[in-house]
């Protein structure tokens, strides 16, 4: 299978979070995706290609232009401030609030366009966010042109990014934007399975009235885990949307047993709905050894997981979203697609 990666994620680099009462350097950092590139190499999984240049008119079809026009001017405009190192917000427009009007000033703005504090902002963020969308564009257009699968070493993630905004270290949302290129290509209908270990809330909330894109998430319990405010089992779309949303929230300390029998259920209701395409947001934080989850998936059960996509015999394109112990995410990611293969 080929794979999809620019090295200019790279510029995304030295992020700050807020992790139980204290700021440290984010987990999501650039040597994730170098570990999958390496582990891609070392097992021989095929060609890895440049993204090609994509502008931004399947993104403003599941995100709001002012929403995207706003991810450019954020570094500019923290400058423009006196400030350098990471941007941050620290301020959301909560029930109460008025979440109508954009403030002026760039604190204000950045609270406004997102729901947490995971998404700080640095001179090449912007630039790492456009290289990431454009991977995923150019592995589905891999896909469209009739490869089996392909592989968007996508980074940094997306599937927490919704229509107007960002969080959970995701921007531009790399699988619903896939999604809706596939629809602007032709396609008539696209399932989303996000195996990732939190809940894909942007993808749920960008498609939630609408029966063109089935979404399937397979995640942590939002009672016990981030995102908490979206992802419970009884969010099954709205309108047109309705039943076309799907949430298996699982308790922490899940295993394989349990994981994959969900996995199982909702793999059947793909194939009821028949989609042209399949996207799988790819996450492999739940993995026991993640150090910001508590699933117990182990690395033997990742191409399990490839395997079972794989019967589905249809055309599969996997973007790549959490996954933070670096050490074995390589083998882990790398797991699933040779799953897939083999
Ligand atoms: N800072 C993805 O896996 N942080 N995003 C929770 C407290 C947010 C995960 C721990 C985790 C976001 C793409
Ligand atoms: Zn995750």
């Amino acid at each position: 299978m080929k794979t999809v990666f620019s090295p200019r994620h790279l510029g995304h680099s030295n992020q700050l979070e807020l992790v139980a009462g204290a700021i440290v350097p984010a987990f999501e950092k650039p040597s994730r995706a170098q570990y999958i590139h390496d582990r891609i190499i070392d097992v021989g999984l095929g060609p890895i290609i440049g993204p090609d240049e994509y502008d931004l008119s399947s993104a403003s079809r599941v995100h709001r232009q002012d929403y995207l026009d706003f991810l450019p001017t954020v570094y500019p405009r923290w400058k423009e401030a006196g400030r350098d190192g990471t941007a941050l917000p620290f301020t959301w427009p909560t029930r109460g609030l008025r979440g109508d009007v954009v403030p002026e000033f760039i604190d204000g703005a950045l609270g406004y366009y997102s729901f947490d504090a995971g998404i700080g902002f640095v001179e090449g963020t912007w630039d790492a966010v456009k290289s990431s969308h454009d991977v995923a564009l150019t592995a589905a257009n891999l896909v469209k042109g009739g490869e089996r699968t392909a592989y968007a070493l996508c980074r940094p993630p997306g599937h927490h990014a919704g229509a107007g905004f960002m969080g959970g270290y995701c921007y531009i949302n790399n699988a619903a934007v896939a999604a809706q290129w596939f629809l602007d290509q032709g396609a008539s209908r696209i399932a989303i399975l996000d195996v990732d270990y939190h809940h894909g809330n942007g993808t749920q909330e960008i498609f939630y009235r609408r029966k063109d894109v089935q979404v399937i998430n397979f995640h942590a319990d939002p009672m016990q885990e981030y995102p908490y405010f979206l992802g419970h089992a009884d969010e099954k779309g709205e309108g047109e949307g309705e039943g076309f949303n799907l949430n298996y929230p699982m308790r922490w300390g899940t295993t394989w047993e349990s994981w994959s029998a969900a996995l199982e259920d909702g793999c059947r209701k793909l194939v009821d709905y028949g989609p042209d395409v399949v996207i799988v947001s790819l996450g492999v934080d739940t993995f026991e050894k993640d150090p910001i989850s508590k699933f117990k998936l182990k690395t033997e059960d990742f191409p399990k997981i490839g395997e079972r996509i794989r019967k589905l015999g249809l055309p599969t394109l996997f973007v790549q979203e959490g996954g933070y112990a670096v050490a074995e995410i390589g083998v882990n990611a790398v797991g699933v697609l040779q799953g897939f293969e083999n």
